[in-house]
């Protein structure tokens, strides 16, 4: 109803308006005045109107930049990020001469120009000069844009240093999840098909494969059985049998694992967490980044660093953070301050809510963090902890359902 309404009074106001073109044509027509014809004073109140209106819009231009500068981004926190913060201002700074140079051209020649019974208009069909000064300069300035920006991100992407700290970020929807290499500087390898409540990675051991293969059989055995017991709809079995398939295709690919000599122990000692990160000051950090559903964005601001993370491949992006946390908070006076990982991604209902908090910190203090969080696995002892035991168990329970 309300919208029948809006669209009725739109159409009123249409006719209204074209009712009264068409009174004023007929009151021109009358007194034999011609459309075009404006008095003098009425061209020159329209120019000094139009002066007044450039004043007011520089005006609140130049308000709005000094009122709102305290919202943008502090200084950049990374090494790269200095040199993004230049490409950018020295992309603002050629907008902003352009913006103040044309609107100010723009009003001022409609003042000045204002039609005048006296003076002719000059014909001018054709200029080669102006033609290749108005083409040749603002290629020049694309170029210098384009070639200083390729060469900005050639070094931003630049390959990271050997002794970078390797962080996987793995997102999903809504949450992020961050896994560290160990000692040994490498990650396990990891497969979608390995995904489990304990493990939503997907990181592959010996151990997750053989509960995998558990879980799978399990489940296989218990929806054959409940094909053959119970009294069921044609439908419903044809459902359950294909959900035998679907996991008995899982399994063999799953078995894969179990049948390659490759060793999958590299992923024991990964640490991951949740909710907070830690970064060392001063040292390259590569990030690989992975989706385990739809397209996520990681952005850390702070850091002037932001990539896509896309279902079935890995991202890359590194840096070099150069300010701890600590010292950002001195130079902000903001004690609560943190460095953030956001989803930049509309990726679903709860996006907004989809960051990690990041703290830099010194060497020393990043090492001692590693060391307090937990590995992947942890190292056996002795003759074994309660792992290694149920892992013995699970083979057993493996012959035993196969
Ligand atoms: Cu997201």
């Amino acid at each position: 109803m309300e919208k029948l309404l809006l669209v009725l009074v739109v159409v009123l106001a249409i006719i209204g308006i074209a009712q009264i073109v068409r009174v004023y044509r007929l009151s021109s027509e009358l007194s034999n005045k011609k459309e075009e014809d404006f008095s003098p004073t009425a061209n020159r109140i329209n120019g000094n109107l139009l002066l007044i209106f450039m004043i007011a819009l520089f005006a609140t231009f130049i308000w709005q930049m000094v009122e709102y500068w305290d919202v943008l981004l502090p200084v950049a926190a990374s090494e790269h990020g200095v040199e993004v913060d230049q490409l950018l201002n020295f992309n603002w700074a050629i907008l902003f001469i352009v913006f103040f140079a044309v609107n100010f051209l723009l009003f001022f020649f409609a003042k000045k120009y204002a039609h005048d019974p006296k003076r002719k208009a000059l014909y001018l069909a054709h200029n080669n000069k102006l033609e290749l000064i108005w083409t040749v300069i603002p290629s020049i300035v694309l170029a210098v844009i384009i070639i200083y920006g390729l060469r900005t991100w050639n070094q931003i992407m630049d390959e990271p240093a050997d002794d970078a700290v390797v962080v996987e970020l793995y997102s999903k929807q809504f949450d992020w999840t961050a896994r560290y290499t160990g000692e040994d500087g490498k990650l396990g390898e990891s497969n979608f098909t390995l995904i489990t409540g304990q493990n939503p990675l997907g990181v592959i051991t010996d151990e997750g494969v053989d509960e995998k293969i558990v879980e799978l059989n399990e489940d296989i055995e218990k929806t054959r059985t409940t094909i053959e017991t119970e009294i069921l709809p044609d439908s419903r079995v044809e459902e359950l049998e294909d959900r035998i398939g679907m996991r008995t295709r899982q399994r063999s690919r799953v078995m894969n694992y179990k049948e390659s000599d490759r060793d999958f122990s590299v992923a024991h000692d990964d640490v991951i967490v949740k909710g907070e990160m830690h970064i060392p000051v001063n040292r390259d950090v590569s990030f690989q980044i992975r989706s385990s559903d739809v397209i996520h964005s990681a952005f850390m601001p702070h850091f002037r660093a932001q990539m896509n993370a896309v279902p079935g491949m890995t991202t890359k992006f590194s840096f070099k953070p150069t300010i701890t946390t600590d010292s950002m908070r001195t130079v902000l006076e903001d004690e609560e301050f943190n460095y953030i990982l956001l989803c930049n991604k509309v990726c679903g209902s709860a996006h907004y809510n989809m960051q990690m908090n990041i703290v830099v910190e010194s060497e020393e203090k990043y090492q001692e963090w590693l060391s307090q969080q937990k590995t992947f696995v942890e190292p056996e002892e002795g003759e074994g902890t309660a792992e290694a035991k149920s892992g013995e168990n699970e083979e057993e329970r493996i012959i035993a359902v196969q």
